[in-house]
């Protein structure tokens, strides 16, 4: 009995002290999630970088609510269990809203920690579907959803390059697993499925894959996945003499797989991406900001730039940090960012995802496809 106690005092504590922390804030407290470290740490530094310049922007104008905008910085390695206690501490510092995270697989369980504590989090790059079906009113994402992505890639396959027979591996993953999936789902019968499979994340050789889907001569390799294997997996194929096409989503298109795989391996690779911010007027500005002082933009710095701002001026417009009425002007929000409009539905998706074919070409990556 008197250990139950101890532990209801705890609890009480530590929650007691969680709110306190957030009432006697001087500041507002903004959390940025993601891969920090590690071998998708690029991705991570991109959220960081985009999430830092629109704060910076925030506070060289006043803050937000007359008080200065402070970062939390949460690493979670592209790891699940990492992405809750990431969670747990952004909560426990008192964040009020939440950018992050960027792997589907440590988003959806640390939406739980965010849906408990009842912090907004909207992600700039988590694209499996179950992040926003799981009826959470607090958990946006300001890019599309794998099965958007997995039907335009199949569409392009299909219908422009008319291929007949292909290959789909994943990586196991949430995201990886989950977009073949999408792929493979949208095909339907119009292309034969000749081997589908699953590596490790995290593997350095994929030989033995690629060779017994080598015996099944299929005419495109589709990879769920996101950019360290897929580097890995395209140079391999290459070096087997495996050269059908790849084709993989938004988790590849970074200049990482292009160094990994090298720029005549990756040559003609096909990626699933939004348009091009180099084409989007309303991006010219921050492209030019961010690039003076980050270098070249990566592939989800605009929509973490564009997510902070969006949580801000939710709280802004709430005239309050309390995270309900935050939750509720976001649903409200009609917003004009550096990659254009975002409204969100009910679920926290945006209304339209206008997802492209992109193609490396000559060592860079391209639009080439728009259906
Ligand atoms: N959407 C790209 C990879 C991140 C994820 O959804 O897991």
């Amino acid at each position: 009995m008197r250990r139950l106690f101890l532990v209801a005092f705890l609890i009480g504590l530590a929650v007691f002290s969680g709110l306190g922390c957030r009432k006697k804030s001087d500041v507002v407290k903004i959390g940025v999630a993601g891969p920090m470290t590690g071998d998708q740490s690029k991705m991570g530094m991109d959220f960081k970088n985009g999430v830092s310049l629109a704060v910076e922007e925030w506070n060289a104008k006043g803050g937000v609510l007359g008080k200065k905008i402070e970062l939390i910085i949460g690493d979670d390695q592209h790891d699940p269990k990492q992405a809750v206690s990431v969670a747990n501490k952004i909560v426990n510092e008192g964040a009020s809203g939440v950018i992050g995270h960027f792997n589907s697989s440590c988003s959806i369980p640390a939406s739980d920690i965010y849906d408990r504590a009842g912090i907004p989090m909207i992600s700039p790059g988590s694209t499996n579907p179950q992040l926003t079906e799981k009826g959470y009113a607090g958990v946006f994402r300001v890019c599309g959803r794998d099965d958007q992505q997995g039907r335009i890639g199949a569409d392009f396959v299909t219908g422009q390059l008319k291929i007949k027979k292909t290959a789909v591996i994943h990586d196991k993953t949430t995201y990886g697993q989950g977009l073949a999936d999408e792929f493979r789902k949208a095909l339907g019968s119009a292309a034969e499925v000749v081997y589908y499979g699953g590596i490790v994340q995290g593997d350095k050789d994929f030989k033995s894959v690629l060779t017994s889907m080598k015996q099944k001569n299929p005419e495109l390799i589709f990879f769920g996945g996101v950019y360290p294997e897929m580097g890995l997996l395209v140079r391999q194929a290459r070096e087997l003499g495996l050269n059908a096409p790849f084709m993989s989503g938004d988790g590849s298109i970074d200049p990482k797989f292009i160094e990994i795989a090298g720029p005549k391996a990756a040559e003609g690779t096909y990626l699933t991406f939004s348009p091009d911010p180099k084409n989007i007027p309303t991006a010219k500005e921050f492209i030019g900001r961010y690039q003076a002082k980050y270098g070249e933009l990566g592939p989800y710095s605009i929509y973490a730039y564009d997510a902070a701002n969006i949580m801000l001026t939710a709280i802004k417009a709430a005239n309050s940090p309390d995270s309900k009425t935050v939750i509720d002007r976001l649903h409200a929000l009609d917003f004009s960012g550096a990659i254009g409009k975002i409204k969100f539905d009910s679920k926290g998706d945006v209304t339209a995802a206008p997802y492209v074919v992109w193609i490396t070409k000559d060592g860079k990556f391209m639009e080439h496809w728009k259906p």
